[in-house]
């Protein structure tokens, strides 16, 4: 595929624009490529040491995804998020190098030159979390630099209270509140991740993410517990623009290809 430079949109090999915008009017069926220690894997609440699934080459796990019929993948750089974001650079370039649908990336993201250096190369949008909260302008001067579609912030959610750090640190703020401020800083969409059930593979209550889509008026991807088809069946009865799956599809719980059919695209 080519792309236009900060234009957001691609085109494939028959020179037709591929839809690049998160909206509400979609559900886009997101698989999750985690990485750690350069490989690709799935942790249980994302606590270090319950790595439930290790597969070295995440580029061909991620290549996978793109051949399954994957339009956006989502890329975490785990180690980045727990404050090493060096260590899976390497293997990053490799899995941009290798697909061509557009990724969303985060884990680690820490300056705003860390968001341009990817941005640069390739990356479709970046996923804000610790650095959204600790600096909230930073969003806004990224936006205003290349486009609002580009930047997602990522809302994950502990006991209720935004979390960040590798989910390590919690904050004095629920997601509709840090929603309405990222918000009105130009994100243009929002990761929001049930940390809770994330991994657990015993599904989630969709409770706060519609207080959450009641909050915001920007593109809500959901993240965390999905693990059968009637739970993708459920997010498709509400407004969230996607939903990203990781241990439901690696651990066998469900077909990726079931998935899809829950996928609305305008
Ligand atoms: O699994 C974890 N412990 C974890 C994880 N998956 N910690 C953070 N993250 C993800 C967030 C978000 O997409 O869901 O990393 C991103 C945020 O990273 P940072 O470095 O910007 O806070």
């Amino acid at each position: 595929m080519l792309k236009d430079n900060k234009s957001s949109s691609l085109k494939n090999e028959n020179n037709e624009v591929v839809k690049m915008v998160l909206s509400k009017d979609d559900m886009l069926i997101i698989p999750a490529v985690d990485i750690k220690n350069g490989k690709c894997v799935q942790l249980v609440q994302g606590k270090p040491g319950t790595e439930q699934v290790i597969i070295e080459n995440p580029e061909k796990v991620a290549k996978d995804w793109e051949n399954r019929g994957a339009e956006v993948l989502h890329i975490i750089n785990l180690d980045g998020a727990f404050g090493d974001s060096e260590r899976n650079a390497a293997v990053i370039s490799k899995v941009l190098h290798e697909v061509s649908v557009p990724v969303q990336l985060g884990g680690g993201i820490r300056t705003t030159e860390d968001a341009v250096k990817l941005l640069d190369m390739g990356v479709e949008r970046v996923i804000l979390g610790t650095m959204a909260v600790e600096n909230p302008e930073n969003v806004r001067i990224l936006a205003d630099e290349f486009g609002s579609e580009r930047i997602m912030v990522a809302l994950d959610s502990k006991d209720s209270m935004v979390v960040v750090k590798g989910w390590t640190e919690k904050t004095d703020r629920t997601a509709p509140q840090f929603g309405n401020l990222f918000e009105k800083k130009g994100a243009g969409g929002i990761l929001f991740t049930n940390v809770d059930v994330e991994g657990l593979l015993q599904g989630f209550d969709t409770q706060p993410l519609i207080e959450l889509l009641e909050a915001v008026k920007i593109p809500v991807v959901y993240s965390g517990g999905v693990t059968s088809i009637e739970d993708v069946a459920k997010l498709s009865k509400t407004d969230a623009a996607g939903v990203v799956i990781g241990s439901a599809l690696y651990r066998g719980k469900m077909k990726f290809e079931d998935a899809l059919k829950y996928q609305k695209t305008s």
